[in-house]
C-alpha cells in the first residue's frame, strides 16, 4: 500500500520569494527553462524562464564540473541550486551564482525563434502558426499573466458581492442572440448550436441565486475577418435581480473594473512595465445617451451619420476621442441604444419606446461590453417577441422564468479579449487569445 499525502511541494516560483532568499543570500532551488545564455567569458549569464519571469544566474566557469554548462541550448530544461543575492541591475532584483546545474531534458531541434529580443519581430501570421513557441516570449508571457489578473478581479470582486459563480453549457438548442453568427451542429440527428452567449441561463439563474457570474467561451460564426472578432472568446458575464435601474449595472461593472485595475497595479507591475501598459485611474465613467453620442461627433468632427440605429467602429473611435479631449475619460457608457439593434429580450425605455434601457462601455475606442434591463413580465415578453417578428412558441423553456415570476433585473457580457487589447494597446485581438480561433484558423 501507498499514500499519497497532499502535501505542498516547496519551489520557489515568484520574485517575492527569490528576494527573501537572497536577503539573507540562502540558497535558492530553481527549475525551469533555458531562455537565453550569454557567455562573457570566464562567466556566463544563464536566463532561466521561472512562472514569474526571467531569473538571472551566473555560472562561474572556474569553478565546478564544466560538462553540463557545455551540453546547454535555449529551452534545455534544468533545475539549479545558488546561493542568491540581491541584485539591482538584474531583471526582478535578485541575482543567483549558481553551484550546480542538473540537465533534466534537451529540445530535439534549435529552438527556431530568438526569445531573447524583446519584439519577436515577426508578422501575426507567423506569430499565430507558431504560437506554441511564440507564447513562450515575455511579451506574450506578460498579457497573459495580465489576463489571468483581470479574470481573478472578476471574480474576486463578484465573489465579494454576493454573486455565485455558475457554469451554463456551451451546447445549446436555440441560439440566444439571434442572427447568423450560429455555429449549428447535429446533435445526434437533431439541431443544435454552440451558445453564442450564457444569456437564457444567467438570466433563469437570476431566479435561482439573485446575482450571477459566468466566465466561459461563447461562439460566434463572425464571417468576416477584422482586428476585433473572434469566432470564440472569453465572456465575461454577469446577471443581477433586485434592481431599480439598469445603471445599477453600470454602476457594478465601474466598481469592478476599479478594482480589476487596483488589482493590476498591485499584482502585475513587472508585466504592465514590461509591456507599457498604462492603466486607466478613475472614480467614475461618463455616460451620453445613444442618439446624443451621434450628435455630439457630428458636430464636433464633421462626422456623417450612415446607420442611425448601431455605432460604427469609426464612431466608437470618435465618441472615445471625445470624452477623452473633453472629460479626459478614457471610458465611456453609450446609453439607451435603439430597439431594432437591441435583441428580443432587452426593455423599452418607458420614456421612449424607440429606445431599450441599455449600453455599451467603449473603452479607449472601442466596444467592451454589452449590457442593460432585461424584460422581466411575461406579457411584455411575449409581445416583444412578436413585435420583432419571433415565434413565443420557439422560446418555452426561457419563458418559463418570465411566466412564474422574476424579479426586475439586469446584467452584461464583456469580452476579455477585448479589454485586454485595448490595455495592452494592441491592433489585434488576436494578440489577446492565447489560440485564436478565426475565419481561417482552426489550427494551431
Ligand atoms: P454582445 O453580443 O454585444 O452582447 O457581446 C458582449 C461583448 O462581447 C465581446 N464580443 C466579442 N469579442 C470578440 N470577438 C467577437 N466576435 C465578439 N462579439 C462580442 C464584446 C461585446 O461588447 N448577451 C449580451 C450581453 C448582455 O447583455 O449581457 C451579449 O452577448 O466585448
Amino acid at each position: 500500500m501507498e499514500y499519497s499525502s497532499g502535501k505542498e511541494i516547496l519551489q520557489v516560483t515568484t520574485f517575492e520569494g527569490l528576494q527573501s532568499y537572497a536577503e539573507k543570500n540562502q540558497q535558492a532551488i530553481l527549475h525551469g527553462a533555458v531562455h537565453n545564455i550569454r557567455d562573457m567569458g570566464n562567466f556566463a549569464f544563464i536566463v532561466l524562464r521561472i512562472p514569474a519571469g526571467l531569473v538571472q544566474c551566473v555560472w562561474d566557469k572556474s569553478s565546478g564540473d564544466q560538462t553540463v554548462f557545455d551540453q546547454l541550448r535555449p529551452e534545455c530544461t534544468i533545475e539549479l541550486a545558488g546561493e542568491s543575492h540581491l541584485e539591482a541591475r538584474a531583471p526582478g532584483g535578485v541575482e543567483i551564482h549558481v553551484q550546480q546545474i542538473t540537465l533534466l531534458s534537451s529540445p530535439a531541434e534549435d529552438f527556431p525563434i530568438n526569445l531573447s529580443r524583446r519584439e519577436l519581430g515577426i508578422n501575426l501570421d507567423t506569430d499565430l502558426n507558431n504560437r506554441p513557441l511564440t507564447l513562450r516570449s515575455g511579451a506574450m508571457r506578460a498579457r497573459f499573466r495580465i489576463q489571468a489578473a483581470v479574470v481573478r478581479g472578476f471574480r474576486e470582486f463578484l465573489d465579494a458581492n454576493g454573486f455565485t459563480d455558475i457554469r451554463t453549457p456551451k451546447i445549446v438548442g436555440g441560439n440566444a442572440e439571434g442572427g447568423t453568427n450560429v455555429f449549428r451542429l447535429d446533435y445526434f440527428g437533431k439541431k443544435g448550436f454552440l451558445a453564442q452567449s450564457p444569456q437564457f441561463y444567467k438570466q433563469t439563474m437570476v431566479g435561482v441565486f439573485e446575482r450571477v457570474y459566468e466566465i466561459g467561451p461563447v461562439f460566434r460564426a463572425e464571417k468576416h475577418s477584422t482586428n476585433r472578432h473572434l469566432n470564440e472568446y472569453i465572456s465575461l458575464d454577469f446577471e443581477m435581480g433586485y434592481i431599480k435601474s439598469f445603471t445599477d449595472i453600470m454602476d457594478m461593472e465601474t466598481a469592478c473594473l476599479i478594482y480589476i485595475f487596483d488589482l493590476l497595479r498591485r499584482d502585475c507591475a513587472r508585466e504592465c512595465a514590461a509591456l507599457g501598459v498604462k492603466i486607466p485611474s478613475f472614480t467614475e465613467i461618463p455616460t451620453v445617451k445613444f442618439r446624443d453620442a451621434k450628435e455630439l461627433i457630428a458636430a464636433e468632427y464633421g462626422h456623417k451619420i450612415k446607420d442611425p440605429y448601431d455605432l460604427e467602429p469609426v464612431e466608437e473611435q470618435l465618441i472615445s476621442r471625445y470624452f477623452k479631449e473633453k472629460y479626459n475619460s478614457e471610458l465611456v457608457f453609450v446609453t439607451h441604444y435603439p430597439v431594432k439593434k437591441r435583441p428580443f429580450y432587452a426593455k423599452d425605455d418607458p420614456e421612449d419606446s424607440h429606445f431599450t434601457l441599455s449600453f455599451d462601455l467603449l473603452f479607449r475606442g472601442m466596444e467592451i461590453t454589452t449590457g442593460g434591463q432585461r424584460i422581466h413580465e411575461y406579457q411584455e415578453q411575449i409581445d416583444k417577441m412578436i413585435s420583432k417578428g419571433l415565434d413565443p412558441e420557439g422560446f418555452t423553456n426561457y419563458l418559463m422564468i418570465h411566466k412564474y415570476g422574476m424579479p426586475p433585473h439586469g446584467g452584461l457580457g464583456l469580452g476579455l479579449e477585448r479589454l485586454c487589447m485595448k490595455l495592452f494597446d494592441d491592433n489585434n485581438v488576436r494578440y489577446s487569445a492565447l489560440f485564436p480561433r478565426d475565419l481561417n484558423r482552426l489550427e494551431p
